[in-house]
């Protein structure tokens, strides 16, 4: 008996991790190896509710389609630039990126339960959602080159589980690390619009999804915290006024993704 026990214990020995436990606590906060280098371009799109956002998302996803295709001639730097290559154009979101994140949205924006989610599952949650969609739809069209619009990413972590619910920001940003291994935005177009002017305009548009239900303090929050990230990446972040008409809106939008753009895919 004593001899068996003495073996398992040998096993144990043998079997032991190399490292010590205590180096797995902290998140790897560098981008993997294997997922460099990275050719195509992320540009989010991100702002509290009824900003706008996924109308301007449209829009800029068919006037890039369009001035980028094959057939399309002329003046314009693009033509000259990307002459006899077609640059693939993705538009995605979050949540809801992938066939797991469809699951995800459907039970964060309308649970069909009466019990409350818990702001960390819901944290956890948006960040299953992410890492899902990093790996699945991102990363592989980044590879590709491709050019990839994304509805919402990060910063929309920040903003409404940081601010908005007040959980840890430091959390928030390992958390995030995880989820994405690393991947931030190339660029990212903050569309900024009143708090009661936007949710006014998601009223109009129809019933309220369990984000839009938060009282106004929690949106007003949310807009404080897309303010401050501004402030922190002025170089990723660029600020459109969201409060104008959806035609004057995607005009500055045109103008900000046109400049990126040429920039990103110089020679
Ligand atoms: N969330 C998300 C988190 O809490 N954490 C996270 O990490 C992530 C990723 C996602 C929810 O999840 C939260 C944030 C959200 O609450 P969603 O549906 O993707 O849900 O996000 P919403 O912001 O709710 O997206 P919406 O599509 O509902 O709103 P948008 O994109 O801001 O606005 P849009 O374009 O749909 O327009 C809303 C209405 O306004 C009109 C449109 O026609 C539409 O009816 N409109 C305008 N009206 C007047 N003037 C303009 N300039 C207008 N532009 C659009």
């Amino acid at each position: 008996m004593l001899d068996f026990i003495m073996q398992i214990d040998d096993a144990r020995q043998i079997e032991a991790p190399s490292q010590a436990y205590s180096t797995f606590l902290e998140p790897r906060l560098e981008p993997q190896p294997d997922l460099l280098p990275r050719r195509g371009m992320l540009i989010v799109f991100e702002g509290g509710e009824g900003s706008g956002k996924t109308t301007q998302l449209g829009r800029s996803h068919a006037w890039l389609c369009d001035e980028m295709c094959d057939e399309k001639s002329g003046d314009h730097p693009w033509h000259q630039q990307f002459s006899g290559q077609r640059l693939s154009v993705l538009k995605t979101r979050e949540p809801g990126g992938t066939e797991l994140g469809r699951h995800i949205r459907e039970l964060l924006l309308h649970p069909d339960m009466v019990e409350p989610t818990q702001d960390r599952a819901e944290l956890l949650l948006f960040a299953a959602d992410r890492a899902q969609h990093v790996e699945g739809v991102l990363w592989p069209a980044l590879r590709r080159g491709s050019l990839v619009l994304c509805d919402r990413f990060t910063d929309s972590t920040v903003a409404y589980q940081g601010y908005g619910r007040g959980l840890d920001l430091r959390l928030i940003q390992q958390l995030n690390q995880i989820a994405t291994g690393g991947l931030e935005p190339d660029l990212t177009l903050w569309l900024d619009v009143a708090v009661e002017t936007g949710l006014g305009r998601a009223q109009r548009r129809g019933s309220a999804d369990r984000m839009e239900q938060n009282q106004i303090e929690f949106h007003q929050r949310v807009r404080q915290g897309f303010c401050e990230l501004a402030a922190a990446y002025p170089q990723r972040i660029r600020r459109v006024d969201a409060d104008r008409s959806a035609d004057d809106v995607f005009q500055d939008v045109q103008q900000i993704l046109q400049e990126a753009i040429a920039q990103w895919y110089s020679p």
